[in-house]
Order: C-alpha cells, then sequence, then structure tokens
C-alpha cells in the first residue's frame, strides 16, 4: 500500500495565462507584476501567451476576472492588486470584495485564479511585499497559478 500524492511539480506548466492589474497604487502594483512576469516567463511561459488587462482599481479586478474566464482562453488568471489602508471604512469594502469577487470566479469557472491583491496597513508594508523584504506577492501569485494548473492537469489527466 502507498499514499497517493498529487502535487504541482511546475514541470508542465506551459499555457496561457492572464494578469489583470488594478492601477490604483501603481508604484507597488508595477512590481508585483514584474515579479509575476519574471515567474512565468522563467518557468518557460511565452511571452506571447501572457496578456496583461489593466483596471482601474481593485474593486474592478473581479469583473475583469470574470470576462477572461468567460473567453475559456486561459489555462490560470493571477489578479494583480494593492489595497492599503486609509482613514476611513472604504478600504475594508475594497479589499473585501476584491477577494470574495475573485475567489467568485475562480469556483464558478473552475479554473484557478490566483489571488496577488495585497491588503495591508501601511504603504510600508506594500513596499516590503513587493519585491523587497517580504518577497514578491506577485511572484508568489504566479507561482501559486503555475503550481495549480500543474497539479490540476495531474488531478485530471
Ligand atoms: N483601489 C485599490 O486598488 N487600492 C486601494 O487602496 C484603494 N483605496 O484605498 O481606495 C482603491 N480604491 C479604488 C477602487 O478600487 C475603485 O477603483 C473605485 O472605488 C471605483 O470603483
Amino acid at each position: 500500500m502507498s499514499v497517493t500524492v498529487i502535487e504541482g511539480d511546475f514541470v508542465n506548466v506551459d499555457g496561457k495565462y492572464t494578469i489583470v492589474v488594478g492601477r490604483f497604487n501603481a508604484f507597488v502594483v508595477e512590481s508585483l507584476l514584474d515579479g509575476a512576469l519574471d515567474t512565468l516567463k522563467r518557468h518557460g511561459v511565452k511571452e506571447d501567451n501572457i496578456r496583461v488587462i489593466r483596471v482601474p482599481g481593485a474593486f474592478e479586478i473581479p469583473l475583469a476576472v470574470q470576462k477572461v474566464a468567460q473567453q475559456k482562453k486561459d489555462d490560470a488568471i493571477i489578479a494583480l492588486g494593492a489595497v492599503i489602508r486609509g482613514g476611513t471604512p472604504h478600504f475594508e469594502y475594497v479589499s473585501g470584495e476584491s477577494s470574495k469577487g475573485v475567489l467568485q470566479v475562480m469556483m464558478d469557472h473552475d479554473m484557478p485564479v490566483s489571488n496577488g491583491i495585497l491588503t495591508v496597513n501601511s504603504i510600508e508594508q506594500a513596499v516590503e511585499r513587493s519585491g523587497t523584504k517580504m518577497g514578491n506577492k506577485g511572484a508568489e501569485a504566479a507561482l501559486s497559478a503555475l503550481e495549480m494548473v500543474s497539479m490540476l492537469r495531474q488531478l485530471e489527466a
């Protein structure tokens, strides 16, 4: 008897990927995008198979992600944004609804959607997570997308 383990191995990850990017807090989000693109390319994804779609802010990301999912062209979608807490409750709505929306598309469309939308308390925390001392959450989101594509291909084989 042996245990069957199915997990992504990042080998069989060639395919089509769309990155949906919220422009708000662009100084952070552009670094997340750089990290995601670098990760996809270093794992062998061809530039011609990567699309980047820009929307105004994190709140708009779920609609774009949903439209992309409906096209059924991609193996995975990567959502990138940066929601930074301000002095009003607006943060709670934007961060909560964008994450919920992205999750809903993943479940409704049965395809991997990586949540690379930062929700942080300060600009410093955002900078730390977009390519400095806490890594790059855009790169991590791309890695998650690759792993899920690889895992699903094994599961569905
Ligand atoms: N959008 C973000 O992506 N990050 C934020 O921090 C943010 N804040 O704090 O307001 C933000 N707001 C804009 C929002 O995403 C929509 O674009 C806007 O509400 C119009 O629908």
